[in-house]
């Protein structure tokens, strides 16, 4: 049969979760969980997506291997390295309306719970009404909001100028990730419209460097 790392990346692409826990097992003797994620299963989930983009693959099977990648992600949590006092400061997490695209929103979600954040998830598509409710009523120290299709990018847009006409674009530092963003459009054309703080966060790891330099 293939490597092992191979055989983990065939997995995610072929939606073949029998057999899924035992090869993270065997993975997780020489690897740490995120480095398993980082290098072998992201990489199956990249490979999906030019598959799908390239119209060789369907969506249900991209949505086998979504949940695929779900399970492992979910079976190697429990052994990555932590620190989840959740004193660092408090963040509301959302995939922004009309978007259902969750694994790296949920990532992120992982990376800075076990990073000292606490993290108020409140799932996907939605509104920036329901955001904003839940910053308040959470107290919550900043915001984050995911989205990966191209029109998430024109959502999160108009949700930092409704930020801005509701006055209240200085309440909360805004991180925003994606695959569909890049970081001039943020940094330069978005930062530009908010009237608050706004930045860029390339992976989940970014996110935490970022959060990291807000609350200190
Ligand atoms: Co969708 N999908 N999908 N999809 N899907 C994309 C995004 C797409 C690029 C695929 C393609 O065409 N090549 C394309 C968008 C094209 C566009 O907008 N121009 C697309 C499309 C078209 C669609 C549908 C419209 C398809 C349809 O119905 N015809 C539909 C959309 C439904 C909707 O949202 N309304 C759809 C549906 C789905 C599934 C449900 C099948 C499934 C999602 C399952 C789920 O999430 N629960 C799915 C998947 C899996 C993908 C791809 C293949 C993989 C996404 C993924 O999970 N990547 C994707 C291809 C791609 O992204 N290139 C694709 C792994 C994940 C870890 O990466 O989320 O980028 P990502 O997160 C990264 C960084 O971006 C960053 O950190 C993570 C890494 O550390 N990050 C943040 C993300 N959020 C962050 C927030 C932060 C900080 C960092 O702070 C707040």
């Amino acid at each position: 049969g293939l490597p092992l790392g191979e055989r983990l990346e065939r997995r995610i692409v072929d939606g073949e979760r029998n057999g899924l826990e035992a090869d993270l097992d065997d993975a997780m003797k020489d690897r740490k969980p995120l480095e398993i994620i980082n290098d072998t299963l992201l990489a199956g989930m990249k490979t999906v997506g030019e598959l799908f983009g390239s119209g060789q693959m369907q969506l249900p099977f991209v949505l086998q291997s979504a949940e695929v990648m779900k399970a492992a992600v979910a079976y190697l949590e429990p052994h990555m390295d932590k620190d989840d006092s959740g004193g660092k400061g408090r963040i509301v997490l959302a995939t922004v309306k009309g978007d259902v695209h969750d694994i790296g929103k949920n990532l992120v979600d992982i990376i800075l719970t076990n990073n000292g954040y606490e993290v108020v998830n409140i799932g996907i598509k939605q509104p920036i009404n329901t955001i904003l409710d839940a910053a308040n009523e959470h107290s919550a120290d900043a915001i984050g909001m995911s989205g990966l299709l191209v029109k998430s990018t024109v959502i999160m847009k108009e949700n930092l100028e409704e930020m801005n006409s509701r006055g209240v674009a200085q309440n909360w530092p805004v991180l925003l990730g994606g695959a569909a963003l890049n970081r001039s459009y943020v940094e330069d054309d978005l930062a530009d419209v908010f009237e608050g703080h706004v930045s860029y966060a390339r992976d989940a790891f970014e996110g935490l460097r970022l959060m990291d330099t807000l609350m200190a």
